[in-house]
């Protein structure tokens, strides 16, 4: 939870939407009840028969309509190079128009469809008045230079390379990129500044029968608050606050599906605060792939809990005609964090002919093994925070662009990351996937690398990683942005002999300090 050092009008408004909304939100009252509470303060501006009943929102919005995707790119001959256009400007959200910032004209920026090996380079033309700069969230990719560095500022009216080699070994999954400045990365999330990018080829690992008949579907998540002349709100965020829930960028959007045909969803969280505990109702998840690692078990979940900036690719067959619901359910964040209620986020409706389910798959690739590696250093990682003064910290220090950890190139370590705080923080690192070891000191049995892992409110997370192929500064953090950009986040520098590296970049972002 962040809580907002200076009420505007706005997030007074919002409080008081919030009052009448959350009314009937208390424990043990169906989504229905407290989505007929907000609704009754923002009803919607039209729905659809095909959507159902209409779906809580905090402004006026257009439900109901088939879900659409933003527009692809996909590499040609081993290259996929973009002039990517950032902007202050409008577009529109559930058919509302909102002021936030934009990628090429549009909300979320284009859909990148890459093979591994190949070239990504951006011209980032930086029209925002702000400071940025661009992360490429999930590659094993060099973190240092024009490369995938978010120690590097893009200043406003600047336009700046970005060359980004993908190594041929690269997973194939659900990765994405965004706006990654130290003390701005909150807000311009928040506004618009991240897109999906997907290293192709997790289909090829299906068996055959099952790629034949398959329909695939990008489900981005993200959410707004809206001030009264529709500027999504980015200062003094209350992530608490109600929101409106949108699959890319549309409320309660509706897919249509035979009964039995596979759908690969990709299932992406990319709000900048908040979490989704996501359930379909009438099917469970087959989780073929996690943070883009494709996943050594298959496994069925009914629930998937995904904190911000988390992928799970699933395959989900509906066997039977109906109407059917995904939805984030409940979630407590522990005593010092946010409570999110109940969301109908989309429907899925299922008619025609039925098809014939191939069998699913059991594996996808090997499991990661890392427990048998051997551990060049262990160190201990704590978090904690200031809540109210909005201050967040790692080993005790907010970060201030200084180098916490220097790794040797090669080794594998094992990190303790300890939770001293009341709420769940989202752990994440660049450049090297990890395994998850234990958790809370038990067990956890990996059947995926990852790189985004709860560590639960006053619990503690083991984790292994095999720092491989690159040198040079990167940095891990909480994904709950708000809390990295108060200081949840430390620079890991990789070097050739693990002793510290006197000439390291160090970042330039020290100074800058938290905008709101
Ligand atoms: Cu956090």
């Amino acid at each position: 939870m962040q809580v907002p050092r200076r009420a505007t009008l706005a997030t007074v408004l919002l409080a008081l939407i919030g009052v009448v909304g959350l009314a009937g939100c208390a424990e043990g009252d169906s989504s229905d009840v407290a989505d007929a509470a907000v609704v009754s303060a923002v009803p919607p501006r039209s729905t659809t028969p095909e959507g159902g009943a209409a779906v809580a929102a905090t402004f006026p919005t257009v439900q109901g309509l088939p879900l659409t995707e933003p527009e692809v790119l996909r590499s040609r001959n081993g290259t996929l190079a973009l002039t990517l256009n950032l902007d202050n400007g409008e577009y529109q959200v559930a058919g509302h128009t909102v002021k936030g910032m934009t990628m090429n004209g549009q909300f979320m920026g284009p859909t990148l469809v890459i093979d591994p090996g190949d070239t990504l380079t951006f011209s980032v033309v930086n029209n925002l008045g702000e400071p940025t700069n661009i992360h490429e969230h999930g590659l094993h990719v060099s973190p240092i230079g024009i490369s995938d560095n978010v120690l590097r500022t893009m200043e406003p009216g600047s336009t700046s390379p970005v060359v980004v080699n993908i190594p041929t070994t690269q997973a194939p999954g659900t990765y994405w990129y965004h706006a990654h400045l130290h003390g701005l990365t909150e807000a311009q999330v928040m506004a618009g500044l991240f897109g999906t990018l997907i290293i192709d080829g997790l289909t090829d690992l299906l068996p055959t029968e099952l790629q034949a008949g398959l329909s695939e579907h990008l489900v981005a998540l993200h959410d707004y608050q809206l001030t009264a002349d529709g500027e999504i709100v980015t200062e003094n965020i209350d992530s608490a606050a109600p929101t409106t829930r949108t699959v890319n960028g549309m409320v309660n959007p509706v897919l249509t599906s035979r009964p039995g045909q596979t759908q690969l969803l990709r299932l992406a969280n990319f709000s900048a605060d908040i979490w989704y505990r996501l359930h379909l109702d009438g099917a469970a998840f087959s989780v073929i792939a996690e943070d883009a690692n494709p996943v050594g078990r298959v496994e069925k979940k009914d629930e998937l809990l995904l904190p911000p900036g988390k992928r799970f690719d699933v395959l989900v067959a509906l066997p039977k005609a109906g109407s059917y619901k995904l939805r984030t359910l409940p979630y407590d964040q522990g005593p010092a964090g946010d409570k999110y209620p109940e969301r109908v986020l989309m429907t899925i409706n299922v008619a025609g002919d039925p098809v014939a389910t191939p069998p699913q798959p059991t594996t996808m690739a090997p499991l990661p093994g890392y427990e048998h590696d051997v551990i060049a250093k262990r160190r201990l990682v704590w978090l904690s925070e200031d809540n109210e003064a909005g201050k967040f910290f790692v080993n005790g220090k907010q970060f201030d662009g200084t180098v916490l950890f220097t790794p040797q190139l090669g080794t594998t370590e094992e990190w303790t990351i300890r939770n001293v705080t009341a709420e769940d923080h989202p752990f994440h690192i660049h450049v090297n996937d990890f395994q998850v070891m234990s958790v809370k000191g038990k067990r956890y049995d990996a059947v995926s690398l990852q790189d985004i892992v709860k560590v639960p409110a006053h619990g503690q997370v083991v984790i292994r990683m095999r720092f491989e192929t690159f040198t040079g500064s990167f940095v891990f953090h909480c994904h709950i942005l708000a809390h990295e950009d108060g200081g949840m986040m430390a620079i890991v520098d990789v070097t050739a002999d693990g002793k510290p590296d006197p000439s390291s970049p160090v970042s330039t972002m020290a100074t800058m300090g938290h905008r709101s």
